[in-house]
Formats: structure tokens, sequence, C-alpha cells
């Protein structure tokens, strides 16, 4: 399974009160094909049976299940992989507790962070945030741009994932700059019709 395409973020905080195991069964439905699981709030054991439940629909649809922050957490999911961002549990470290086979994402912000994340065996280098985005805090959210994540394209060989605050009107400008796959919250999270809104962003891609 390659890192290609629309990956969805599935965060319950941006699913305005809607259970988000039907929001990414409405992301999937509309063409995602990489499922990241994001819960900033609850404790990993209450996380567990939605954590399970997106894992069993990216089976049944063929994406790929990512589980953000903690490496545990994937293991204990069966996901295909965990993302790490500059704070958590560094890519080598992760390699070390893993699968040869697991997907480790590691989220950046410049060129030196992505050289460093691919040294340190990352599979796939986000590079964010390329607009401003309201899902993240401030206080822990970078700017970039779609010209930083070209520059990181010309310098990593891993695939290249862009995100924050990426939505229809803009995703075009984020694969001209050689994005393999866009990353996203409130553009499929928070939409009336989520499936609409992923099948929006897939037809970008063709
Ligand atoms: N990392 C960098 S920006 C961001 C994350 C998790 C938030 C992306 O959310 P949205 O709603 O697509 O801007
Ligand atoms: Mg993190």
């Amino acid at each position: 399974m390659s890192i290609r395409g629309l990956y969805v973020i599935i965060d319950p905080d941006a699913c305005g009160g809607r259970d988000p195991v039907d929001v990414a069964r409405q992301a999937l439905a509309g063409g995602a094909s990489i499922i990241q699981w994001r819960d900033k709030r609850r404790e990993k054991g209450v996380q567990l049976a939605d954590a399970r439940a997106l894992g069993k629909l990216c089976k049944e649809y063929g994406a790929l299940y990512i589980v953000n922050d903690h490496v545990d957490l994937a293991l204990a999911v069966a996901a295909d992989g965990v993302h790490v961002g500059q704070g958590d549990l560094p890519a080598d470290v992760v390699r070390g507790l893993v699968p040869d086979s697991f997907v480790i994402g590691a989220s950046t912000n410049n060129v030196d962070e992505a050289r460093a994340a691919e040294v340190a065996g990352a599979s796939y280098i986000a590079v964010g945030s390329m607009f401003p985005t309201a899902s993240k805090e401030p206080e822990r959210t970078r700017a970039a741009t779609p010209e930083r994540l070209r520059e990181v394209k010309a310098v990593v060989d891993v695939p290249v994932v862009g995100i924050g605050g990426i939505d229809a009107s803009t995703i075009s400008e984020v694969l001209a700059a050689g994005a393999d796959a866009v990353a996203v919250i409130s553009a499929v999270c928070g939409a009336e019709d989520p499936k609409a809104a992923a099948e929006a962003l897939v037809a970008a891609f063709n």
C-alpha cells in the first residue's frame, strides 16, 4: 500500500458531534486512501474501541490505517503505521519497536527536519502547515508553504504529504508542488457531507 491520494485524519473534535467512525466510513466511501486516527483528548484505553473500529473499516475499503502519536495504540489495533510529530518518540526509536513493514510518518516543517526524519527511518514525510489552520493549536503549528513542500520533495526519496488548511480550493496548489498525498482534517470531518467533500478532493488527483 502506497502513500498516495487523499489522507483523511479523523479527529473526534472536528466531527461536529457526529460519530467519528461514521465520518470515517463516509470519507472512505468518498475515496480516501489513507485514514489516520487522531484523538488528542481521551486516554488510550477510552480511544481503543473507536481506533479498532476504524482499523476494521480501513481493511474493508483497502485503505492504509495510521494511528497518530501512540505506537502502542497503533500496534494494539493492528494499524499499518503510526504518525509521529517533532515531540513524539522519534522515527528511529519507533523503528526499534515495530515490525519492518510498519509505516512511520513524521511531521516536519522544513528541509532540515525532513532530511533528519528520513535518515531516522520515516516512511513518509508530512510538511505543514501549508495554509493557516484552525485544527491545531497556534502554539503547536508552524507555517510552511507549497513552495517549502517543493523544496522538501527535492531532497527526500520517501513520499511527501502536504498538510494544514488544505481544502478543495487549495489542493491543486499542493499537488502542483509535488505532494504525493494530501492530509486534511476539517475539509472532510467538518463537512456537512464528508463523502462528497472527500470525492471533491480525490477528483483533484485525476
Ligand atoms: N498538522 C499540521 S497542520 C494540522 C496538523 C495535524 C491540522 C490539519 O487540519 P486541517 O483542518 O486540514 O487544517
Ligand atoms: Mg504527535
